[in-house]
């Protein structure tokens, strides 16, 4: 006797309560796999377009034990794209839609990538910041529901910590030097505070998405949750460090949590709007950078139809 769909989705949502995954060929709602593929193709999207800021500096690094860092942090994150433009094609998204979706301008990326990296000490909040509030989140996301989201996050998570103890560690050296490191510091750090708490996503009260999220076991917990995570870890590491917050709200309460003060979310939908002041380059680098590739998939293309014509042979 075949299921009706209450039937589906009670048993659905049973084995997400006994913590089971949902694999690719499983039943799911229409839904679930809607906000699924939105939130790892914008997460996809977001690796790549990530490289770009910091791209930017890997000629310029001051040393080459730097270079071999940023080197291998940036190409981390064209393989955490890969990982997930995967993920999201195991529930019928094709890489091609995606692609075209980010090149016009359609699809969303993370608000943060759309800010300009000014010195090199950028690199380091990027590192400390960026990737500490993306680790908050993505911690979360390695426990979601999807199999093959939590399998790719797990394996990101790992290499994201290392991105994040590379921006520490350069902070720590910072906080060391002279008046004008400090400084040069101490200002990409003014730069990155407010992009980084706010690429965590809306307050709860404005996140549309979050209650199917969560009742599905996508997210665990929620965006205003997860940045209060994120304040606690980090505004304690820099004051200690000698740095300031460029936060006059900020203070920590009766039980210990770091509190911030009002946060400008007009400017946040600006960016998210495609008006941020780098919207525009980084669209360009990115449809750049197709246009140059594609050579390559038309070598890749020849050859796979040389190949399919010789087998055809025999
Ligand atoms: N930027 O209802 P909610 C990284 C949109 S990876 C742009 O709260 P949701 C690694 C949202 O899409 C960083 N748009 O949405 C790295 C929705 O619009 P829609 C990316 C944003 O999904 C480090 C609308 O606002 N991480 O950094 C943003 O429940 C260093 C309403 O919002 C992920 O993508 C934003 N910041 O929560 C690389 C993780 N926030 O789609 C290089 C996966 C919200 O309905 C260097 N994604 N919006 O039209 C998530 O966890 C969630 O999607 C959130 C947003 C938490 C980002």
């Amino acid at each position: 006797m075949s299921q009706t769909d209450e039937e589906k989705l009670a048993e659905f949502e049973a084995r997400i309560a006994r913590g089971e995954k949902i694999e690719p060929g499983d039943w799911m709602p229409d839904e679930y796999r809607r906000q699924l593929i939105r939130m790892i193709s914008q997460h996809a999207h977001s690796e790549v377009v990530g490289m770009l800021p910091e791209g930017a500096w890997i000629t310029r690094a001051p040393n080459l034990r730097r270079k071999m860092v940023l080197l291998a942090k940036v190409q981390d994150e064209a393989g955490h794209g890969q990982y997930l433009y995967h993920a999201a094609e195991t529930l019928g998204a094709t890489r091609e839609q995606m692609l075209a979706d980010l090149l016009s301008g359609k699809a969303k990326y993370s608000s943060v990538f759309n800010y300009p990296t000014l010195t090199w000490a950028d690199n380091a909040a990027i590192g400390l910041l960026v990737d500490g509030a993306a680790i908050k989140n993505q911690t979360m996301l390695a426990h979601c529901s999807y199999g093959p989201y939590s399998r790719a996050m797990v394996r990101i998570c790992i290499e994201e910590g290392f991105h994040k103890k590379q921006g520490l560690e350069m902070i720590i050296r910072y906080a060391q030097g002279t008046p004008v490191q400090r400084e040069m510091m101490q200002d990409a750090i003014n730069r990155w505070w407010w992009p980084s708490v706010k690429m965590i996503g809306p307050h709860d009260s404005d996140s549309p998405n979050t209650p199917v999220l969560k009742r599905w076991g996508v997210k665990t917990k929620t965006n205003d949750e997860v940045r209060q995570e994120f304040i606690n870890e980090m505004a304690p590491i820099l004051l200690e460090l000698g740095y300031t917050l460029p936060d006059p709200g900020l203070h920590q309460d009766e039980n210990g949590d770091w509190r911030h003060g009002p946060i400008d979310w007009d400017e946040f939908w600006q960016v998210v709007r495609g008006n941020g002041p780098c919207n525009k380059e980084r669209l360009a680098a990115r449809q750049k950078a197709h246009e140059d590739g594609l050579w390559v998939r038309e070598a890749v293309a020849a050859y796979a139809e040389k190949r399919q014509s010789v087998m055809a042979e025999g």
